[in-house]
């Protein structure tokens, strides 16, 4: 199969996507000294993947290389492309120079694949998500060229539409998140990454009852990056599972050295919605607690209202799991989730944590306390304990005695603080008890 287009001294890609990445530099060099501007467009057949699945591979082959045929068509002299995949070609529009241009060409590009019938009778039809990058002003070398070019892909995929051109100001966000995405496995490797202790008080006796575990990311190259940005990110990639295996160990060993004065303190690890659905959750606990020498009742295992039902059933069968092996199981950030009534009672859980936003501003006004009241009323109403996160002041302590909350977790008490500034905590708390 001939990629290269025959039409005058254009570069030969024969050799599909390394001949394209040695050859992209070479050209926009030589464009560049003619002060020629050109853009990269980048295809990606979208529902490749499903069409492999629905009519076979030999079908899906067959629609990629029936597209290529059809875009090289609407090549002229000094235009060329290059697969870059099996679902993905690369256009170097010799002509096409500004927005206007370059948005008419996609236009094309998606009439052609609609155009396209997928010979299976199941009805679908080919999809195609286009981005590109304007050379000299999106990129003047081939690699950040292409990279725009793709960044413009995905944005196109996010945005649900057909195409999307390269914007260096909407775009930088992104970059950012690859860049952080991909120095999260180097910043666990280096030490980077530390786990945080915050207490939870038992509400009678004002005394520690546990702690949750909270990850913190201090990155030479990015600064302090709260774990809210660096999950999400981590949840969309592969090192989700490295980091969860970092906070359970940390916190299992953590609770060990508590030592035997401490053995009643429960260590609360959070689990994202991913982390649920990989299935292995219950022997990553019984690792680390097998490990560091902890009985599985330590653990509490806080996963959000959405997480869970972002998961599906799948959840509800991880967590039953995790209780029958004695970890407790606590629903965090209760009350904002989108779960009705129906779905909570048959939650597997043994604690609700009210999500602080409601304890914040429970002394406000009187909805804000009823609504605390409310969630706790329920809770007990259903066997379960109730924590407070978001305690900040010694009043609302008071009033969540009053409405017999279990367990208060909050800034009053302490910030999430290193293991060493939790070792100091208890220390305290033991001198004040005595
Ligand atoms: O500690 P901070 O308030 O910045 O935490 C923000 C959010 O990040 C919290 O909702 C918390 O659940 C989440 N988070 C903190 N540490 C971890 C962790 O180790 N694993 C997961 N999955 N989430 C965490
Ligand atoms: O969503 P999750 O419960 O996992 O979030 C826990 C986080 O809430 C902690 O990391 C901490 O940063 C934050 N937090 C804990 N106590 C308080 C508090 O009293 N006030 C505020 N504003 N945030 C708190
Ligand atoms: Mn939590």
């Amino acid at each position: 199969m001939s990629t290269a287009v025959a039409a005058g001294n254009m570069p030969d890609v024969t050799g599909g996507y390394l001949a394209f990445l040695r050859e992209l530099p070479r050209f926009l060099e030589a464009a560049g000294a003619k002060a020629e501007p050109c853009s990269l467009i980048i295809v990606h057949l979208s529902n490749l993947n499903r069409i492999n699945r629905a009519a076979g591979y030999p079908v899906g082959q067959r629609m990629s290389s029936a597209l290529a045929g059809e875009l090289r068509k609407m090549l002229r002299g000094d235009d060329w492309m290059a697969p870059l995949a099996v679902d993905r070609y690369a256009i170097v529009l010799g002509r096409v120079r500004n927005a206007g241009h370059v948005m008419l060409a996609a236009n094309r590009i998606s009439r052609i694949a609609a155009g396209l019938p997928v010979p299976d009778g199941s009805n679908l039809t080919l999809e195609v998500r286009a981005g590109a990058a304007l050379f000299p002003e999106h990129g003047e070398k081939g690699d950040l060229l292409l990279r725009n070019a793709e960044l413009a892909v995905e944005a196109a995929a996010q945005g649900k539409v057909d195409f999307a051109l390269y914007e260096a100001e909407v775009f930088q966000d992104m970059t950012g998140d690859w860049d952080l995405e991909a120095d999260i496995r180097p910043g666990l490797e280096n030490g980077e990454f530390e786990m945080f202790y915050q207490p939870k008080i038992d509400a009678s006796t004002l005394l520690p009852c546990g702690a949750e575990a909270l990850m913190r990311w201090r990155s030479p190259r990015h600064g302090y990056v709260p774990p809210d940005r660096f999950i999400a990110l981590a949840e969309n990639s592969d090192c989700i599972d490295a980091l969860t295996s970092f906070a359970l160990h940390g916190a299992a060993r953590t609770a060990m050295e508590w030592g035997p004065d401490h053995r009643s303190l429960s260590v609360a690890v959070n689990l994202s919605p991913s982390t649920i659905n990989r299935g292995n959750v219950l022997s990553s606990f019984e690792q680390a607690a097998a490990i560091w020498g902890i009985g599985m009742e330590r653990f509490t295992a806080e996963v959000t209202e959405n997480g869970i039902i972002a998961t599906g059933g799948a959840a509800l069968r991880v967590l039953d799991d995790l209780r029958s092996a004695g970890v407790r199981v606590s629903i965090d950030d209760f009350g904002t989730g989108n779960s009705s009534l129906a779905y909570f009672k048959d939650l597997p859980a043994d604690e609700l944590k009210i999500d602080k936003s409601f304890v914040i501003a429970m002394l406000e006004n009187d909805a804000n306390f009823r609504m605390v009241k409310t969630i706790i009323d329920l809770a007990h109403g259903f066997d379960r304990k109730v924590v407070a996160e978001g305690v900040e002041n010694a009043e609302c302590v008071e009033r969540l005695q009053q409405l017999g909350c279990d367990v208060l977790q909050g800034y009053h008490f302490s910030r999430p603080v290193s293991e060493e500034g939790f070792r100091r905590y208890l220390d305290s708390c033991r001198w004040h008890a005595q």
